[in-house]
């Protein structure tokens, strides 16, 4: 009899502790929960700071066409692009990576069919030029960008060197607070963008060659897929 009154009590006092448990996780999880997710990460979300890391990539090792000329909507490891008097380099005259990579001749240029959303940097290797009479020539290139795919405002310009230096670019310091483009349209971080990479190279009575290589492009996605 004494026995059976213990572990009924037992059970009441376990039953008692197991409510008051519960009671304690509920408030706590009630007082925890809510609080953060009222204003700090609506607010968040309303300003963009909520994306992931995305990044293209390319050494140009698909690209084999050895014929001056200009191609639409070439696939380069995934992203399409147009191509005009720029071939493939694998000469010994030629500076690249791997196997090959791009040749520009005189006034040319590669730019996206695609468009990047959330624009951070861009990278890739432009050097070697030479051709030209005594090797005279100009030596000019640029960097531009578009939000519809064919106004083109220039973000970085330069000469190419004889060497094969990396170019690097970090759009995000130019576009961050709103950059206004050539055709009035103001970008920004949230904005899908096309790329253009132009050589406007001339030589004294020949071709002006320059190369390129290892183009890396690094932008943002709302969704992770
Ligand atoms: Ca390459």
């Amino acid at each position: 009899m004494t026995g059976r009154k213990f572990k009924f009590h037992a059970g009441i006092l376990v039953l008692l502790l197991a409510l008051f448990v519960s009671s304690i996780s509920s408030t706590y999880g009630y007082w925890l929960g809510p609080a953060p997710f009222t204003g700090a990460v609506t607010n968040s979300l309303a300003i963009g700071d909520w994306f992931f890391a995305r990044q293209y990539s390319t050494g140009f090792e698909g690209y084999t066409n050895t014929t001056y000329g200009t191609y639409t909507n070439q696939n380069i490891d995934g992203k399409l692009w147009d191509f005009s008097q720029v071939i493939t380099a694998t000469d010994s005259a030629d500076s690249y990576f791997g196997t090959r990579g791009l040749r520009f001749r005189n006034t040319s240029y590669i730019q996206s069919k695609d468009s990047y959303y959330g624009l951070e940097s861009i990278s890739f290797y432009f050097g070697d030029v030479r051709g030209g009479f005594f090797n005279i020539g100009t030596s000019g290139f640029n960097v531009q960008i578009s939000n519809d795919g064919s106004s083109w405002t220039t973000i970085y310009s330069a000469n190419a060197s004889t060497s094969f230096p990396l170019i690097s670019i970090n759009v995000e310091n130019i576009i961050s607070g709103g950059y206004t483009l050539g055709n009035g349209a103001v970008v920004d971080m949230e904005s899908d963008l096309y790329i253009r990479i132009n050589f406007t190279g001339a030589g004294l009575f020949q071709d002006r060659l320059v190369n390129m290589d290892n183009l890396t492009i690094d932008y943002r996605s709302v969704v992770n897929s």
